[in-house]
């Protein structure tokens, strides 16, 4: 990784930390629709596989992924509109958190439905490979997700077609309440049917832009899918609502000792690439503005209720 991608990479996972934090504090406020899903703690694991890609792929992400579509050019503003629900929202106030995408910047908007993405991404995948394009395209599982039929439908398509498809397994201790092993036997790796496996330490950034980097170019080479398996943890419940009493404070704390954004900054002060001292306070400034702004935006005409949708 070049100093500039490293730079860029840092700056994505603090704005993603931040951009949450400002969510939270309108939360309370009663201010956003709907809770807030927080990706604290995998920061890396969203960012640097994002980061790994070429221009002109195309990702798929999911409610923790709020970092890789920062790094494909989402804005705050874009994020607040959201989860405010306001008219000049990419959904205009229809949908809310990060449920929406680009298509000029290569991102499918995130949906609820677990799973549903991967044959979606693997038929983006299969389009490129049709028309002979060199692009990959990229989604991300939970490990509850990963206990979905659609996972298994996608995921073993692609590994028969082999396509370029980069499958990201979130691997975060936990579905809402439920830890991994009361769903699965021997862990997300387990599920990769054939397709190329690496197992990564979703916590340090530096390590998962090397797997991810990795698995992208044996997809250009057309060895087919790889299923990329970030050890990580979810350090928030499930939602804002949720209080996570069900967490062992030691795992918890555990976990807290490998913070992904600390470790990060370690690695590049090693390097000797240390980020501008300024960048949290520019950035905290920069989200308070952006909030201001959002906060200022229309609500949806009620009168626009019936539009966009299929049938009133
Ligand atoms: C097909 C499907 N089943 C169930 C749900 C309800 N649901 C939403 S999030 C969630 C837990 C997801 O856990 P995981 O995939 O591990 O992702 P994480 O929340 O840990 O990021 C569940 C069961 C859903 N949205 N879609
Ligand atoms: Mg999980």
């Amino acid at each position: 990784m070049d100093q500039e991608t490293a730079l860029r990479l840092h700056e994505a996972m603090l704005l993603t930390r931040l951009a949450e934090e400002r969510l939270v504090k309108l939360f309370r406020q009663g201010r956003t629709l709907g809770s807030i899903y927080r990706s604290l703690g995998q920061e890396a694991t969203a960012c640097a596989t994002a980061m790994a890609l070429g221009p002109d792929d195309v990702i798929a992400p999911m409610i923790r992924d709020l970092g890789a579509m920062f790094v494909r050019g989402a804005t705050p503003l874009e994020l607040f509109l959201q989860y405010l629900g306001r008219a000049t929202g990419s959904t205009g106030g229809r949908d809310h958190n990060n449920h929406f995408g680009s298509v000029a910047r290569g991102i499918l908007a995130p949906t609820s439905m677990l799973g549903a993405l991967i044959p979606v991404a693997a038929g983006v995948a299969l389009s490129f490979r049709q028309k002979g394009e060199r692009r990959v395209a990229m989604t991300w599982i939970g490990d509850g997700g990963s206990s979905t039929g659609a996972f298994y439908e996608g995921l073993n398509f692609a590994v028969v077609q082999k396509l370029p498809l980069i499958v990201v397994g979130e691997s975060n201790g936990y579905a809402f309440s439920t830890p991994p092993d009361r769903q699965m036997a021997g862990g997300m790796a387990a599920r990769s049917q054939g397709a190329f496996t690496l197992t990564v330490d979703g916590n340090d950034a530096a390590a998962v832009y090397g797997a991810a980097t990795e698995a992208r170019q044996r997809c250009l080479d057309g060895r087919g899918p790889a299923f990329l398996v970030c050890e990580t943890f979810r350090m928030k419940g499930h939602a804002e609502h949720d209080d996570q009493r069900y967490v062992d404070p030691q795992l918890l704390a555990q976990w807290a000792a490998k913070d992904p954004l600390p470790r990060f900054e370690a690695w590049l002060g090693r390097q000797g690439w240390a980020p501008a001292p300024d960048l949290r306070a520019r950035l905290e400034a920069q989200l308070l503005a952006t909030a201001e702004e959002a906060l200022a935006a229309p609500w949806p005409d009620p009168a626009t209720l019936n539009e966009g949708i299929f049938s009133a």
